[in-house]
């Protein structure tokens, strides 16, 4: 049995558990990171603090790894699984606000693009703060978003890309809208690592949200917003 195997990880104190918990999501230890999770929730840890200070960052020293060809497909594979195991245990908590629903979203990666990490914490956080999501996964074409934004008529499509060739699908999708005329139905949100600002200007869209706290308070803007016209019109 290796050293690794006899940690208790109820005896470390809470900046050492995260810090375990970075090493254990980078070595892709689901069972270390779903005891750890629940573990920081007993100490009365918030699901918020859980998700960003442990399971996000660690996903972040993950992502550097990767980029410098230290980690590989398979092993990412393996942290994100570890991710998604933690993430499923935080998700009812975060959810359980029991606010009323303040707007509904369509949120889907676009063709061509498997990352669903990031898209499925903006949709619990999306949630959290009282929306109802639609989660359409990844790997959509643009027909896939409007068979979903016909048939739950939501107040926001959110788009995610993490491919810098992947990115450009964006604009399909907002270009099939408008040429539909149905975009400005909809409130058009767009997020993932690669993007930025400009980009979003570029391809129409109504705003970049660089995380999911953004894409939260962003949404939650323009529901303001269309309250407010509603009101006074
Ligand atoms: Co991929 N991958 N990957 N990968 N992967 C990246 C994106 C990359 C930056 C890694 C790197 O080189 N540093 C790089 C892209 C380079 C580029 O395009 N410039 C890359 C590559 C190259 C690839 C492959 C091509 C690798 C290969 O096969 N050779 C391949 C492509 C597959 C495909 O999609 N067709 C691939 C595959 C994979 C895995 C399958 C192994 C795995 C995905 C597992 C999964 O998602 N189920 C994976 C992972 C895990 C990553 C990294 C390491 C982590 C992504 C992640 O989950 N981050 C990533 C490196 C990185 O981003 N630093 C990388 C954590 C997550 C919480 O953050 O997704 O940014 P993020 O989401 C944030 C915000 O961006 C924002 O809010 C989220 C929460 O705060 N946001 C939104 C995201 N979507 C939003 C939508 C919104 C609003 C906000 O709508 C309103």
């Amino acid at each position: 049995m290796s050293e690794e195997d006899d940690l208790d990880l109820n005896s470390l104190d809470d900046d050492e558990l995260v810090q375990q918990m970075h090493d254990d999501l980078y070595d892709g230890l689901k069972g270390e990171i779903e005891e750890s999770v629940n573990i920081l929730l007993g100490r009365k840890w918030t699901p918020y603090d859980v998700l960003t200070k442990a399971l996000v960052e660690g996903m972040r020293i993950v992502g550097i790894d990767f980029r410098d060809g230290i980690l590989f497909v398979p092993e990412v594979l393996l942290a994100a699984n570890a991710m998604k195991a933690g993430m499923f245990i935080l998700r009812p908590l975060l959810v359980e606000t029991g606010a009323p629903r303040v707007g509904k979203m369509v949120i889907g990666t676009v063709k061509g693009d498997i990352h669903d990490i990031g898209k499925n914490l903006v949709a619990m956080m999306m949630e959290g703060a009282g929306f109802e999501v639609i989660n359409i996964g990844i790997n959509n074409p643009v027909e896939n978003y409007l068979e979903a934004i016909e048939e739950h008529q939501p107040d926001i499509l959110g788009m995610s890309a993490l491919l810098t060739t992947t990115m450009p699908y964006m604009k399909v999708v907002i270009d099939t809208l408008k040429e539909k005329g149905m975009r400005d139905d909809y409130v058009v949100l767009v997020g993932g690592a690669p993007l930025n600002e400009e980009f979003a200007d570029a391809i129409g869209a109504d705003a970049y949200c660089r995380d999911a706290a953004v894409a939260v308070e962003t949404a939650k803007e323009f529901m303001a917003r269309k309250h407010n016209q509603l009101a006074a019109g």
